[in-house]
């Protein structure tokens, strides 16, 4: 039998009796309608006499990515997934999925249907749902426990973690990882003809105690941080043990469909979208970026160090250059101690971190940067030791290899500018800890070439992280930000409200941390040096809160001192009387009587003071769209992403 087409991206093909039904909707195969009605036509097709089994696999590096999270919000249009997931489980013929990707949401309900699950070693499993503020809607909060059990269910589609085949395998989420997909899974087909199908909706809930139930409830809920999805996903996997199928999965579709139009779950999708807008840059349309197969990171400090682990697990030779072998040495064994707390979180195994560490060489000489194709600075933050060093690098690396400054506060054109090929000088402005934090702003300078851009882009992608690209501008998009939070933040700590009022709004709003527990933890002394450089040329108009620097003064530089906004001396963080005495002084010096503030006053007011800087940001073309803007203070300033960011929350999308 020649190929049958079902929809416009489903078709099939008998072989030995088997139809073989393959998925080809680019990019992701999202179970978009002409999916879900060609699989329900090849089910159709497979009822004939000739059909035996049915295969059912995709094109493309996933199996199916998910429903098309496009049609959310849209009506929706028969059959519905959960028609065409009830229609597989039923069937009366065997249906295997053949897993070859990534199985997600919709796509990890489809193969939870199936009667068998083949997989092969690359494939992975997920119910991603929580990280777009919903649920699974078709049927994976009843399925997936009557297969791995309701502890295990919790974990994956409370936290909507993804596994690999592997861990799938031992899970007992699938029946056998295959060497070769198709030839496996038409071999479990033709097994399974005739004999009697295990149709996961029947199965039962294997029994667990009660109480490692709810430690896997607290342990996902403790993360969620006030999210509404990860509760109602946890309420729904522990009741799958207890309600008929059919009632577990009327709530779980009720629980969707009320989700899908939340607030929470409209700014997921927000994030979500933006997060794959962000690398997009209009002027880099066709652009090539260059090769990028060897690094150098001149400085392996703290910073240095995460970037040449970044660099590391992503694959690329690195050569990290300090001043002298000693110092070399020191960086060489940084790097190996974070590799090695990789290895201890179970992220890295021993193996991958003995390969990486290979690729790595500290060295004391430059020279050794000769043949790198990218070289990025990660020295102290002064301008003359950055433009010194770039003036010694323009010597040293090839034409053709690009500059990178880690710059957080300068202004990299004036470092460019110190170099005989600015157009090669590009910013990368890393998120402490490197190798932890997504975020990368990804700095246009003045003189930058478009695929020195392009090049930088992708290596950041290549990195696993998050390039935001930005324009010039003090603090770039993130830091002049939170300048605007912190300056709004002291405004009203001396108008009346106490920083434990603020930290506590923040808080309880979403925040993981108040802003004045976060300046005590990054230190105190580092906005305070940059205060006291810019004080010959602040604005003697602008209001100035002093606060801060008299808690410098008295060497108050947050947790690392034991002392700052709070009180650390026993461990926690308290308020401090010393410090409400000093606020109420800096008051009574500028004649302020002190007024109440609310919670919400407190919320709004700094929210509003971010999304106005994000405005003049945008203006100013720093930023190319709001979405970025979200997405800085997301990955780099714990703004909750189930809030959007601070554009969106103020309705800027
Ligand atoms: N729907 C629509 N578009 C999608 C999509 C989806 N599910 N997934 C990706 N895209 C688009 C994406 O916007 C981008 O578009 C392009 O595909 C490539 O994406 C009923 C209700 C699958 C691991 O949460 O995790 O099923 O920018 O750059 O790096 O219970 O995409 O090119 O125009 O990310 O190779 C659950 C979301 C949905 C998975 C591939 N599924 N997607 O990564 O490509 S809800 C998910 C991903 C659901 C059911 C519920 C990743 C990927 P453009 P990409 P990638």
């Amino acid at each position: 039998m020649n190929t049958a087409r079902f929809s416009e991206s489903v078709t099939g093909t008998i072989v030995d009796g088997v139809l073989i039904v393959t998925i080809e909707n680019p990019p992701v195969s999202a179970l978009s309608f002409h999916v879900r009605a060609g699989l329900m036509a090849a089910l159709g097709r497979a009822a004939s006499d000739e059909v035996s089994a049915v295969v059912l696999t995709a094109i493309g590096r996933t199996f199916i990515g998910g429903a098309d999270i496009k049609e959310f919000g849209k009506p929706a249009i028969e059959p519905t997934l959960p028609d065409v997931i009830k229609a597989i489980e039923s069937f009366a013929k065997p249906v295997v999925a053949a897993v070859g990707g990534a199985a997600l949401g919709g796509g990890c309900e489809i193969a939870l249907a199936c009667h068998c699950r083949i997989a092969s070693k690359a494939a992975s499993f997920g119910l991603p749902e929580v990280k777009l503020g919903i649920v699974p809607g078709a049927g994976g909060t009843q399925r997936l426990p009557r297969l791995i059990g309701t502890v295990a269910a919790i974990d994956l589609i409370g936290t909507g973690r993804v596994v690999t085949s592997d861990e799938a395998l031992t899970l007992g989420l699938i029946d056998a990882i295959a060497d070769d997909l198709a030839e496996g899974a038409l071999d479990a087909a033709r097994h399974l003809v005739d004999q009697p199908l295990r149709r996961t909706g029947a199965l039962s809930v294997p029994h667990s105690q009660a109480e490692a139930d709810a430690a896997a409830a607290k342990k996902v809920l403790s993360r969620s941080r006030g999210q509404i999805a990860p509760a109602e996903a946890v309420r729904l996997v522990r009741a799958a043990s207890m309600a008929r199928l059919e009632d577990g999965l009327a709530d779980e579709r009720a629980t969707f469909l009320r989700l899908r139009d939340s607030h929470e779950a409209a700014a997921l999708r927000h994030v979500f979208f933006a997060e794959r807008q962000a690398s997009k840059v209009d002027r880099l349309e066709g652009v090539t970026p260059r090769k990028v197969e060897s690094v150098g990171i001149v400085g392996t400090g703290l910073m240095g160090a995460g970037i040449a682990v970044s660099a590391l697990n992503a694959g690329y030779r690195v050569i990290g250059i300090e001043q002298t072998d000693e110092a070399a040495a020191r960086g060489h064994d940084r790097i190996a101690g974070l590799l090695d707390k990789s290895v201890q979180s179970g992220r890295l195994t021993d193996h991958a971190r003995s390969e990486a560490l290979s690729r790595f060489e500290a060295a004391s000489d430059a020279g050794r940067l000769a043949q790198a194709d990218l070289v990025i600075e990660a020295v102290f933050d002064d301008l003359t030791v950055k433009t010194e060093l770039f003036r010694k690098l323009d010597r040293v690396v090839r034409p053709d290899a690009i500059l990178a400054t880690n710059t957080s506060y300068l202004n990299p054109n004036e470092i460019a500018s110190a170099t005989a090929r600015p157009e090669r000088i590009v910013g990368l402005h890393f998120f402490s800890p490197a190798n932890i934090m997504r975020l990368t702003e990804v700095v246009d300078c003045a003189a930058t070439a478009p695929d020195v851009l392009a090049s930088a882009i992708a290596f950041v992608r290549k990195l696993g992280k998050l390039p935001v690209v930005c324009g010039v501008t003090e603090g770039f998009i993130g830091n002049r930000i939170y300048s605007a939070y912190r300056r709004e933040a002291e405004f009203m700590v001396e108008d009346g409200a106490a920083p434990d009022e603020v930290d506590a709004a923040l808080e309880a709003w979403g925040f993981p941390m108040g802003i004045f527990a976060v300046n005590d933890m990054a230190g105190l002394e580092i906005a305070w040096a940059r205060r006291k450089r810019q004080s010959a040329t602040r604005d003697p108009e602008a209001r100035y809160v002093e606060i801060a620097d008299r808690l410098c003064e008295a060497g108050r530089f947050g947790r690392k001192t034991g002392r700052g906004w709070y009180d650390y001396s026993d461990g926690e963080r308290r308020s401090d009387p010393q410090v409400t005495a000093l606020i109420e002084a800096v008051r009574a010096a500028k004649g302020i009587v002190p007024r109440r503030f609310s919670a919400d006053e407190i919320v709004a007011r700094l929210l509003a003071a971010m999304a106005n800087e994000g405005k003049a940001l945008l203006a100013e073309g720093i930023a190319a769209r709001a979405s970025d803007i979200d997405l800085v203070m997301i990955n780099g300033y714990g703004f909750p992403a189930h809030k959007g960011g601070p554009m969106f929350h103020a309705g800027d999308i």
